[in-house]
């Protein structure tokens, strides 16, 4: 990373500094967002990531904006744990097709220890074919955050979603407490944090504002971001909320970039939803990651000539220097 000139990273941000960036006139803001993106990263470079369900539906938690969630109707049939070899070959086709990152998730609120041995032999196999790791399983305890970290997990995702006031109105089988309480043991095993929320599940401007803060206030800072736009699912309570406008959502993003300066900031769920207008505005801003690739654990994501096509006219690059391939996967 660069990041030679640009200002200390902060933790001490006020909600009344976070609101105050979001109402900055909007050229203002996607000034100041670039001006420290170009500061950290390298201008007009996006990782690509690839994300796989290994564990599909059928999860306890009632998130209200999930599909795989057991508590609604959404016709999603659950399936067990995939096999280490399926994971292989995806991680491998993900490569071929320019991936840098992978990313792996399971619809469980927490993570038993029998499956640790094949979860970590996953790890193992994504790392061998030269792929940064991440895993999002739900929660973790020290022990088994250890063996995951000693396998060489690089990333784990763990989201907070949405701001303390609303995030009653979005879950209520578990708390922010929790999450902290996994983000915790997560960095004690020395692995990096991957925390972000979602936008456009009804909440205000206020809560995207405590939302950042509340990201923005750890220390360290989480060091990838996903931004999230609600992928609308038929079933659940959040299904027909609102989406935000594509203008609130890239001042979400150049919010982010400005109060987190080093962190990979992700345009996570949603871009299938999203014009190529705003997807330009918002990589202008600092977003600076995507997942490619047309699923993304169980809802849809753009065709890759889609994004191959979108790389090719706004000049970008994949970072880590592999091209931007269509990929083997079957
Ligand atoms: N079960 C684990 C957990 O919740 O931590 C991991 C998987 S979960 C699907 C990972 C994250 O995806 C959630 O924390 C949420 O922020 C995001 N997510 C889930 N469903 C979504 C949707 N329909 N639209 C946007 N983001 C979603
Ligand atoms: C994150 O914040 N977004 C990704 C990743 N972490 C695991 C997941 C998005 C899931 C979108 C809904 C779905 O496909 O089921
Ligand atoms: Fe389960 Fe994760 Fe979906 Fe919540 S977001 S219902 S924890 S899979």
């Amino acid at each position: 990373m660069i990041c030679d000139h640009a200002p200390a990273p902060r933790s001490d941000w006020t909600r009344e500094d976070v609101a105050g960036l979001f109402d900055l006139p909007f050229g203002d803001l996607a000034f100041r967002a670039q001006t420290v993106h170009r500061q950290c990263f390298p201008a007009n470079e996006v990782q690509l990531s690839e994300l796989l369900s290994i564990k599909t539906g059928g999860c306890p938690e009632n998130c209200g904006y999930c599909s795989q969630s057991a508590h609604f109707e959404t016709g999603l049939a659950a399936s067990k744990l995939m096999d280490v070899d399926a994971v292989r070959a995806r991680a491998r086709s993900a490569k071929a097709g320019g991936a840098q990152r992978f990313c792996m998730g399971a619809a469980w609120r927490d993570v038993k220890d029998r499956d640790l041995p094949d979860l970590v032999a996953m790890v193992r196999a994504v790392k061998a074919e030269g792929l940064e790791s991440c895993m999002t399983l739900g929660m973790l305890t020290e022990p088994q955050a250890r063996a995951l970290a000693d396998a060489g997990l690089d990333f784990y995702n763990h989201n907070i979603d949405t701001s303390p006031e609303y995030y009653g109105e979005v879950v209520t089988t578990r708390t922010l407490d929790d999450r902290f309480a996994t983000l915790a043991a997560v960095r004690e095993a020395g692995m990096a944090v991957c925390c972000g929320g979602i936008v456009g599940m009804g909440e205000g401007r206020e809560d995207r504002v405590g939302m950042l803060w509340l990201l923005a206030t750890q220390s360290p800072h989480p060091q990838s971001v996903p931004i999230n736009a609600l992928m609308p699912t038929t079933g659940t309570p959040l299904g027909t909320s609102e989406p935000v406008g594509a203008l609130e959502f890239v001042r979400t993003i150049a919010v982010a970039r400005i109060l987190m300066p080093r962190s990979v900031v992700r345009i996570a769920a949603g871009r299938e939803n999203m014009s190529e207008e705003c997807q330009a505005l918002a990589f202008l801003v600092g977003a600076n990651s995507i997942f490619v690739g047309d699923r993304l654990l169980t809802t849809g994501n753009p065709a890759r000539a889609r994004d191959q096509r979108l790389f090719a006219e706004l000049g970008l690059r994949a970072s880590g220097g592999a091209p931007f391939a269509t990929s083997a996967r079957p």
